[in-house]
């Protein structure tokens, strides 16, 4: 069986990557002062946080139309494969999931499997990778599948904003009202939490510096734990050397381990503004 790999531009997968693996990206559009563009395609992450500062109102995202979704699906088919699996962003930050899930029995000529990834960035980038590779050993939908929900449980973030004025206006801050008050004064940390997979704000910081520390923390009793190995990526939202500093510390830490160095491209920072920071870490199935 021929089974093609899609992903969401979300991902944030360089263009080796997407061509080694043979991973097809939808765009998922960012509309700033009313015009839509597609990320990755029609606006770069530069221009983006550009326009992000001169804007006259906060941008928007929205989900891909589903008609450039059942054309990627058709197209994939006409190509020879049997079936697709649509890896794609968390279902508590996006309706797409949703509506892939409702599309899907109705694609006649390919078999369509949507992946709820829980997350998104190139933590969801990296398990579109992992599948990939086993769709190029031939392996099965179900054997692909539960890797990928074995790999998935692996997956730990912890991130800090700038201001957090974004993701409470876009309404991805599930427990907002709790830091309403405090919201200029504090940078909290902030992850997907494991049982309801919502964004969440989980432990006050008084300062970003003090924020990294405690993620450094947290890290590392994550790491300690762990009875496999573990690699960590460092995501930036325009701030490249900020990211770099950090991976080098980490990388200190624990010599050995694999640090990647990615960034919130135009729809993520869109929620998470720019000057964001994340750490996230997996499991590191090269080992
Ligand atoms: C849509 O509008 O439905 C599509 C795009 C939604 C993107 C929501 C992003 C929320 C912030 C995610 C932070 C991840 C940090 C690791």
């Amino acid at each position: 069986m021929k089974i093609a790999i899609v992903t969401d531009s979300t991902s944030y997968l360089s263009k080796e990557e997407k061509e080694k693996y043979n991973i097809h990206v939808v765009p998922i559009p960012v509309i700033i002062d009313g015009k839509s563009y597609n990320e990755g395609i029609d606006i770069s992450t530069e221009e983006f946080y550009d326009k992000l500062r001169n804007s006259e109102s906060f941008p928007s995202t929205s989900q891909p139309p589903m008609g450039e979704m059942i054309n990627t699906y058709n197209q994939l088919a006409d190509e020879g494969y049997d079936a697709v699996i649509s890896i794609h962003l968390a279902s508590t930050i996006s309706g797409f999931y949703n509506s892939l899930v409702s599309l899907a029995p109705t694609i006649e000529n390919i078999k369509v499997i949507p992946y709820n990834s829980e997350l998104t960035v190139k933590l969801m980038g990296n398990l579109a990778i992992e599948a990939s590779k086993m769709a190029q050993k031939h392996e099965s939908i179900d054997e692909i599948i539960a890797n990928l929900d074995q790999i998935r449980s692996t997956i730990n973030e912890v991130f800090v904003v700038d201001d957090l004025q974004n993701l409470v206006r876009g309404g991805r801050l599930s427990n907002a009202s709790a830091f309403l008050g405090s919201l200029l004064k504090i940078k909290p940390l902030l992850t997907f939490d494991n049982k309801t997979n919502e964004i969440v704000a989980f432990e006050k910081v008084r300062s970003r510096k003090k924020a990294l520390k405690r993620t450094e923390e947290l890290f590392k009793a994550a790491v300690d734990e762990a009875d496999y190995p573990i690699k960590a990526i460092v995501i930036n939202a325009n701030d490249p050397e900020s990211g770099k500093l950090w991976g080098e510390k980490i990388q200190e830490m624990y010599p050995d381990m694999t640090i990647e160095q990615s960034y919130f491209g135009p729809v993520v920072g869109t929620h998470l503004g720019e000057k964001a920071l994340a750490l996230g870490w997996m499991i590191d199935s090269d080992k």
